[in-house]
């Protein structure tokens, strides 16, 4: 489908001389301190710290400057000179700053010592260490454990995250939902029930070996700029990308790379996308029905005609199961219910899948676009049906490959931050800690919602992340969450978040990756995971923000220390004098993939924690890899209506989640707000709107409940029909809570029904 060009035009390509000057607004506008930006040549290099930014892979042989535009950002950001002190908070009560924009609050700067909620004067105090620890542990010990909940945002150490993990599991629950719950869940379980693991199998090196790669849902012009180089090799090489996206992302159309002055001085750029389909939002079911559904009807030609066919029947039999009715409901779905589903024509899917025939190695690639959908896990499995059909996982250069977000979030899941107590090994942490662990399931991040509503959730502990400006329903879960007993938080910066708060509430600031962390006068270093699952170690030399600064690994380990009763084995003061032997921990819990974990974690690229799935073992229920027949050909959860429409929230050039960093979306030619509804001017006439005009969009899925963003300027862009998009987290308002993912809770973020209604002052503009 093409819309044609019309709309804003994106303002040139992707990671030349414009995100040159986007790095240096930001140094500028950001108040980096001194030696900030020399401070980036570290980033992402063996032996330097790793970018707090997104999970993308670190090579063994870096680039020059191993970063890109956006994780200069994060890392410009968290080493401002700007510091948000106790003074700040004697000047401004709560209610005041819930008034604030989220911007304006992270822009005052990082944290510089523990605070305590005061009811009294409705502010957040100066207070010692001591006190907050004694001050949670108090709340906690009254507490039932059930009912509190330890969240994460998945950027914290695994050294830290493991330590939480057993924190919670120690102190009586399972409640670890990460911000995975919101993001990779349905890969984590979608992927696990096809394949038997709950991680992709692709490592960087398969990227420089495939023939195509199928590219669903996910924007690395923004969201993993650094992929862009392997990208742009591998379409040199003559590997041919497909794209599904709704939106036409520059960072998938074309390309330049920073680091090569020739192509920044002539302007040459590299066409990415060999063929780019503007998929219907949750279309991509149907879209998946149709590649196989061609590579089924060729396989039945050849064979007819006595040939061996398209398909790898010796994997297929060897290595899968239930093909055949999968294959029996490709064959019979019908065309037109396709193109209907998909908003994709025939043709074009059969040009696609002539595409997938043609090469011999392919990679099926995926993002928010595929995981956020109510029939998200479907999607996933539809993926996978495509890529099984020629054998295209575990062998080289080929493989399914979910692009994760935060820079540790895999990590997290993998040294036990889960609600799911299957996924650990809980009699091994009994042996090694001589307790009991709970076996109940913990709760989710949408459980955790409904649970704070009810009131059975009674505190939160939150280790980093902004979760009640990420969460869906957001205008429900703001006035619950002041229903809670206790509510904590870890982090570096002041956000939405900490102005929603219990009864008790501490703030509770510490290190920024960067930053030198230095335990009993010896430098400690940390270590993450990619979504590769190779595993680097970090090291900040940064002089910390304030002197009051803890590291999170020590943040953890006092309040545990605090909370729980003294054990010979639970040896929170030398785990915090020395991550070396958190490691050892993880190692004796994961021997199979941590071995000689301190010995390693320096590799150059990280090393390799295995996955059996990449060696053609499936642990699955059948033990092989499984062919899933749909039972939907969309993913949304809420069908067609008239003067209904289907919105993705999206995430700005100028943001990290939840952190504005500004107000241009460069990439899409969208500049200085974010209050605003992308929708394409074929439906804007049909609906009789103007551009500039006011707006206001309501919920439109049939539950009784009322939901309203309002006030939003109606701007054309290139979307398909009956689709308009608008920003994440100011839409969240618009997302009702138990519009999920149907296996793993994941909340459906980029297919929420809405309709548009004029503004009531709408001013003409
Ligand atoms: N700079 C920066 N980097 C980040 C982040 C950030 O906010 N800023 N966030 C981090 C995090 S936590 C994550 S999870 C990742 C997120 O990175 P991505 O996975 O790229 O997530 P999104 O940008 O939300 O959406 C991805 C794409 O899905 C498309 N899309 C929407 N609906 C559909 C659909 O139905 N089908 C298909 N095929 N496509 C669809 C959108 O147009 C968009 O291009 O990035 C990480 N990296
Ligand atoms: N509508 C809609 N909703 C979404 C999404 C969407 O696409 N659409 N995406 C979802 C996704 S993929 C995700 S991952 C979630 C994100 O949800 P979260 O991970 O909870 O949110 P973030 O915005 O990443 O958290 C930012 C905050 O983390 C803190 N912080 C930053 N660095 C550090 C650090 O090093 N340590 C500590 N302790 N704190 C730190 C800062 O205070 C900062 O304000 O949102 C989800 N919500
Ligand atoms: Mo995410």
């Amino acid at each position: 489908m093409d819309n044609g060009k019309h709309g804003p035009q994106p303002q040139g390509p992707v990671g030349g001389w414009g995100s040159l000057r986007g790095m240096a607004l930001v140094a500028l506008h950001d108040h980096a301190s001194p030696g900030a930006l020399q401070t980036l040549s570290e980033q992402n290099i063996p032996g330097g710290y790793m970018c707090g930014s997104c999970a993308w892979g670190k090579p063994a042989k870096p680039h020059v400057f191993e970063f890109c535009e956006n994780g200069a950002k994060s890392t410009l950001w968290e080493l401002t000179r700007d510091r948000c002190t106790p003074a700040f908070f004697e000047q401004h009560t709560l209610a005041e700053l819930r008034q604030w924009q989220d911007y304006d609050l992270e822009i005052q700067g990082r944290l510089t010592e523990p605070l305590r909620y005061d009811p009294a004067s409705d502010r957040y105090l100066r207070c010692s260490w001591d006190e907050a620890f004694t001050g949670i542990a108090a709340e906690l010990k009254q507490l039932d454990p059930k009912s509190v909940v330890f969240y994460a945002s998945g950027k914290a150490s695994l050294e830290t995250s493991y330590l939480y993990g057993l924190f919670a599991r120690m102190y009586g629950h399972n409640n670890l939902p990460d911000s995975s719950n919101m993001c990779h869940e349905t890969t984590s379980v979608g992927l696990k029930k096809v394949i038997g693991s709950p991680v992709g199998t692709c490592t960087l090196e398969d990227f420089e070996h495939c023939d195509a790669i199928f590219y669903f849902g996910q924007n690395p012009g923004t969201n993993s700029p650094r992929f862009l180089h392997p990208l742009q090799e591998a379409v040199k090489r003559g590997c041919k990308i497909v794209v599904f996206n709704p939106v036409r992302e520059q960072g998938l159309v074309r390309f330049i790379d920073p680091q090569n002055p020739a192509q920044m001085l002539t302007g040459h750029t590299t066409e990415l996308a060999h063929q780019y389909l503007q998929v219907r939002p949750g279309g991509d079911i149907a879209a998946l029905m149709g590649l196989c559904k061609h590579v089924l009807a060729v396989d039945d030609a050849r064979r007819a005609e006595g040939s061996a066919g398209v398909l790898d029947r010796d994997f297929i039999d060897q290595h899968t199961h239930d093909f055949e009715a999968f294959a029996a409901r490709a064959r019979a779905a019908d065309w037109s219910t396709i193109e209907q589903a998909s908003g994709l024509a025939r043709a074009e899917l059969e040009a696609a899948a002539e595409v997938y025939l043609a090469a011999e190695r392919v990679i099926g690639l995926y993002g928010m676009g595929l995981t956020q959908h109510v029939h998200g896990s479907q999607s996933v499995a539809m993926l996978v049906n495509l890529l099984l059909m020629r054998g295209n996982i575990g062998r080289p250069g080929a493989g399914v490959s979910p692009v994760r977000g935060h820079s540790n979030v895999q990590g997290q899941r993998t040294v036990g931050i889960t609600e799911k107590p299957e996924l650990v090994p809980l009699d091994r942490l009994r042996q090694l800690f001589d307790f009991e662990p709970p076996r109940e399931q913990g709760m989710t991040t949408v459980e955790v919602c409904k649970g704070v509503c009810e009131g059975t959730v009674r505190a939160f502990v939150s280790l980093g992340g902004n979760f009640v400006r990420a969460i869906p329903d957001r205008d429900v879960m703001e006035p619950a969450w002041a229903g809670q007993a206790l509510t904590v938080y870890i982090a570096t910066k002041l956000n939405r978040s900490h102005l929603v708060h219990g009864r008790a509430s501490y703030l509770l600031p510490c290190l920024a990756r960067p930053e030198q962390d230095l335990q009993a006068g010896a430098a400690q270093s940390v270590s993450m995971e990619d979504s590769f699952s190779h595993i680097y170690g970090s090291i900040g030399r940064r002089k910390p923000a304030s002197e009051h600064l803890r590291s999170e690994l020590a943040i953890v380990a006092g309040l545990a220390k605090a909370t729980l009763p003294p054990h010979p084995k639970w040896q929170w003061d030398a785990w915090v004098g020395d991550y070396g032997r958190v490691r050892d921990l993880i190692e004796q819990t994961w021997p199979e993939m941590f071995g000689d974990y301190n010995g390693r974690m320096f590799q150059p690229g990280g090393f390799y924690r295995g996955n059996p799935a990449h060696e053609r073992v499936w642990k699955t229920d059948s033990g092989k890899a499984q062919f899933t027949t749909p039972t939907v050909l969309s993913a949304l959860g809420v069908g067609d209506a008239p003067g209904r429409f289907h919105l993705i929230t999206m995430r700005s050039n100028d943001q990290f989640n939840t952190t504005i960093y500004g107000f241009s979306d460069r990439l899409r030619g969208l500049e200085g707000a974010r209050t605003i509804l992308l929708i394409n001017p074929a439906d804007m006439q049909r609906q009789g709107l103007r551009e500039g005009q006011l707006v206001d969009l309501l919920g439109d899925a049939d539950d009784g409940a009322t939901r309203v963003v309002a006030g939003l300027t109606v701007t054309p862009f290139n979307l398909p029909d009956g689709c308009v998009g608008g920003y994440y987290p100011e839409m969240n308002a618009l997302v009702p809570l138990w519009y999920h993912d149907q296996a793993s809770k994941t909340p459906a973020s980029k297919g929420v029904p809405v309709r548009i209604r004029a503004h009531a002052d709408a001013q003409p503009a």
